[in-house]
């Protein structure tokens, strides 16, 4: 800090060189037309939606830039703490209309885009997907990376890019989910700026020798060495100059390829260890909630963690500060426990490295991490075996033993002497053939603090999965930071009418709202005067209208305009129950046969939605996309009922679907067993925008309801602490479904006997119900129904709905911390994380 020599050259020279930001039409059409001609290399007579698109985005770029540089430089002379977020995932949508809203020049690049003869709407839908994910906890990554530039924070994210992400599905036309790749680099990708300068060696394999001079050090060499190569994606913040920045890895050979092979004429040996470096960071894994053991996962899991903690390292050794001091200037937060070898890592790097005992080792990195746990389903929990491990990784292995033996197990020992039982339940070992490596126990033992999504998961991890560690450290290492949302993306962006009507009604200084969600609050009394509702209802039914055109566009069909869009969208899962959804779809199908047309009257009419994709090899979750699909071929083939109920399902889920889904809504459905959902974030993405949910007792929808208000959300269903019971029960002393549960038994049994196309197709997926039921079909249907019948009851009365869908989104909003944001924002959530955990302050970039 303090006056600095300029390094080198005329220094006016240079300060006249920068460019500054394109802040009118005219040096946004100069910007444009300057990156057709050069970068591009093409011409207005041969320029496609595509080359526009590229070149608008270059353009958006080049201002990015001018803050990204101004933030890095400023952020380097203060040297403030910082905290580093490591993600495996980070699902980022697209980036053009964002860029564009955060840097305030979303109406200066539309009139400049028309000048040039395109419409700012047609090149935004040119973007791909950056698909970097699978759902909820990727989309949360880029969420607070939002949040974090736009509160001028010092956070920087980690990642790897992969050259494919999350795939593209298809649908057969049996039903069936297919898998294509996405190829999302194939077009130049204007977002991301090669770092080719910032590398570093990561290996794997070959040998850990100790050193016999009791230090318990050691030195690792031999195996493979892969090269780590930086990306960089500008992140920038809200109206504000801060731009941080989102650090992805690209493996590479470390050496071109293997030159004696390639002289001896061997040309396949020669390059199957590039091939094998470049496979590393090739494409994302598409399974959430559950764990392979797939050494390619351990493989890049490691890669990662490797290469953002030696730039971290790098980074905080430039300060000249003692090695004891790291954990004041970085903060490192494990986003679930797929980071979790960061912190075997620093043990090793602090301890054979950097010449620090074991214990002050011990010290500086339980100081330096945090962990945050997205589940508790049993089969998401991840283990890798200490023979995989030995072999990729032979001195991590030692240090986790080392752990086990010098560090923990005699800590437990000595608080709890003699309970053998729970210090195998506790151990970090498993003890099974072959054993197994507890990673939420080893990223618990390695954090500062360890927290859960929302209220009652956070709950649900101290009672469940952590009990023995609550007692062995104390609750107060235990913490709930509920998960939020931006509003930029959910709302302003996705939503621009109803933005508008907001920032017009509250009249606050523009779109104050977004920065502080507390202010629409401010909509309250608008919920009583009927200009403003019929305005509301109006949005609504243009953004019905968009997704009607979609669904046109893409599947063929018209959507019936005048009916209530009832969605779900989220991964295919059993414990979010998809398939409790479209069998009540089938239910309310077969009243509606068996009525007459007058009768048929009493029903609201209802297009439901369907869209999420299911993991390759998740068998249960593939038939229950099958059934719905040709449900929906049955159902809406029927005249007699085609007015009352269609059902669709849209193919290929992703951010920018959803951007369309969710402001089409009236009502949507987040409907797992009670239990199971850690928070859930699309409930509150619907919730803004001024749609209903039905839902259980279950992860944020809980604190949701607290909010808006109980008549706003339709809760059904059995209660988290019945669910062990129930399932006891279903398991040891099932009751004929045709007793307990006649109405499901019914519809159970159309779809057996063919109804939907070939019956025995879906006995598997029947049977999971029929047989243990483990997600509680037979114990919610009934209350299931008797909730969607409420919902038609309040839709019946429009005045009303379009009430609760204001106040909705006017309390989407409250707070119960004495925090300037509303709690469902992203902004409240970040501003929690950067107080109660990581302990850092915000600056601003000048
Ligand atoms: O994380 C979201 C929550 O809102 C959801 O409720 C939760 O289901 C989701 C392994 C996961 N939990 N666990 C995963 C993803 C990928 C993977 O390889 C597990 N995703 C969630 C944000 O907190």
């Amino acid at each position: 800090s303090g006056k600095e020599r300029w390094p080198r050259g005329d220094e006016s020279v240079w300060n006249d060189g920068t460019t500054g930001l394109t802040k009118d039409v005219n040096s946004v059409t100069k910007s444009i037309v300057n990156h057709v001609g050069t970068s591009l290399a093409r011409q207005a007579y041969n320029l496609d939606d595509l080359g526009a698109y590229q070149a608008t985005a270059l353009s958006a770029r080049d201002n990015l830039l001018v803050n990204w540089n101004a933030t890095q430089l400023h952020f380097t002379r203060k040297a403030p703490k910082r905290a580093y977020y490591l993600s495996l995932e980070f699902l980022m949508g697209r980036t053009l209309d964002n860029a564009l809203l955060n840097l305030g020049l979303r109406e200066t690049y539309k009139e400049g885009v028309e000048k040039l003869g395109f419409s700012i709407e047609d090149l935004l839908e040119q973007e791909r997907d950056a698909g970097l994910g699978n759902g909820g906890l990727g989309r949360l990554a880029a969420c607070y990376l939002d949040s974090s530039a736009s509160q001028e924070l010092p956070v920087w994210g980690y990642g790897l890019r992969y050259k494919y992400g999350i795939f593209q599905q298809l649908i057969s036309p049996e039903g069936q989910q297919l898998e294509a790749p996405d190829p999302w680099l194939d077009n130049q990708n204007p977002w991301e700026l090669p770092r080719l300068d910032v590398s570093y060696d990561i290996r794997f394999y070959g040998h850990s020798d100790r050193s016999n001079d009791g230090s318990g050090r050691a030195s690792w060499g031999g195996g493979q060495e892969v090269l780590a190569v930086a990306y960089d994606v500008m992140v920038p913040g809200y109206e504000t100059k801060n731009t941080n920045n989102l650090r992805l890895w690209e493996s590479k050979p470390k050496r071109g390829f293997d030159l004696n092979s390639f002289n001896a004429g061997d040309y396949e040996k020669a390059v199957e260890s590039s091939n094998s470096a470049a496979a590393i960071t090739s494409v994302l894994y598409p399974n959430d909630h559950t764990t392979f053991g797939k050494e390619l996962r351990l493989k890049q899991q490691y890669f990662w963690t490797a290469a953002s903690l030696a730039d971290i390292l790098r980074r905080f050794k430039n300060l000249g500060k003692p090695i004891q001091e790291f954990p004041d200037y970085a903060a490192i937060q494990l986003n679930d426990t797929h980071p979790t070898l960061a912190i075997v890592e620093l043990m090793r790097i602090l301890v054979d490295e950097e010449d620090v005992g074991w214990k002050e080792a011990w010290n500086i990195v339980t100081n330096t991490f945090f962990f945050t746990n997205h589940t508790v389903l049993p089969e998401a929990l991840e283990k890798w075996p200490v023979p995989l491990l030995q072999h990729l990784l032979p001195r991590h292995m030692q240090i986790i033993f080392d752990l086990v033996r010098f560090t923990f197990d005699l800590a437990v020992e000595k608080k709890f002497p003699g309970d053998k039982e729970k210090m195998a339940r506790m151990s970090l070992i498993e003890e099974s053939i072959p054993q197994q490596v507890r990673m939420a126990h080893l990223a618990c033992i390695g954090s500062r603090k360890v927290n859960g999504v929302a209220e009652l998961h956070s709950e649900l991890v101290k009672t469940t999965i952590m009990k023995d560690f609550v007692e062995f450290y104390g609750v107060s290492k235990f913490g709930n930071v509920t998960n939020g949302i931006t509003p930029r993306r959910w709302l302003d962006q996705c939503n621009p009418d109803l933005s508008t009507l907001i920032s017009t009604t509250l009249k606050k200084p523009a779109k104050a709202w977004l920065k502080d969600l507390n202010l629409l609050e401010g909509l309250l009394p608008f919920a009583e005067d009927p200009k403003f509702r019929e305005q509301w209802w109006h949005i609504k039914q243009a953004n019905k209208k968009k997704l009607a055109h979609y669904i046109e566009t893409t599947l063929g069909l018209p959507v019936n305009m005048d009916a209530m869009f009832d969605v779900q969208i989220k991964r295919l899962h059993e414990y979010k129950r998809q398939t409790l959804n479209i069998l009540g779809v089938i239910h309310r199908y077969m009243a509606l046969k068996a009525a007459s047309p007058a009768e048929r009257k009493k029903y609201a009419r209802k297009v439901v939605f369907f869209a999420g994709k299911a993991a390759p090899a998740y068998y249960i979750a593939k038939l229950t996309i099958r059934l719905i699909v040709n449900v929906a071929k049955s159902i809406n083939g029927d005249p007699d009922t085609k007015d009352y109920l269609q059902v669709f399902f849209v193919p290929d889920y992703s951010v920018s679907l959803a951007e369309v889904l969710i402001p089409a809504s009236d009502i949507s459905q987040h409907i797992s067993t009670a239990g199971t959902e850690a928070s859930g974030t699309s409930n509150m993405k619907f919730c803004l925008n001024g749609g209903l949910l039905v839902g259980t007792v279950d992860g944020a929808n809980i604190e949701i309801a607290e909010e808006v208000g109980e008549s706003n959300v339709f809760f059904f269903g059995n209660l988290t602490p019945d669910v062990e019971n129930l399932r006891y029960q279903n398991l040891y002393h099932p009751i004929p479904i045709e007793e307990k549960c006649p109405e499901l038994a019914k519809v159970l049994n159309a779809v057996s006997a063919g109804q939907f196309g070939d019956g025995s197709v879906y006995e598997p997926l029947l049977n999971t119900i029929r047989q243990g039921d483990y997600y509680l079909l037979t114990d919610d249907f009934d209350s299931y129904i008797e909730a969607l019948k409420m919902v038609d009851e309040a839709y019946a009365d429009r005045d009303e709905w379009i009430k609760k869908s204001i106040r909705t989104t006017a309390k989407a909003r409250l707070s119960l911390l004495a925090l300037q944001m509303g709690k469902f924002s992203s902004d409240r959530a970040i501003q929690d994380y950067a107080q109660e955990y990581w302990n850092i302050e915000s600056i601003k970039v000048k």
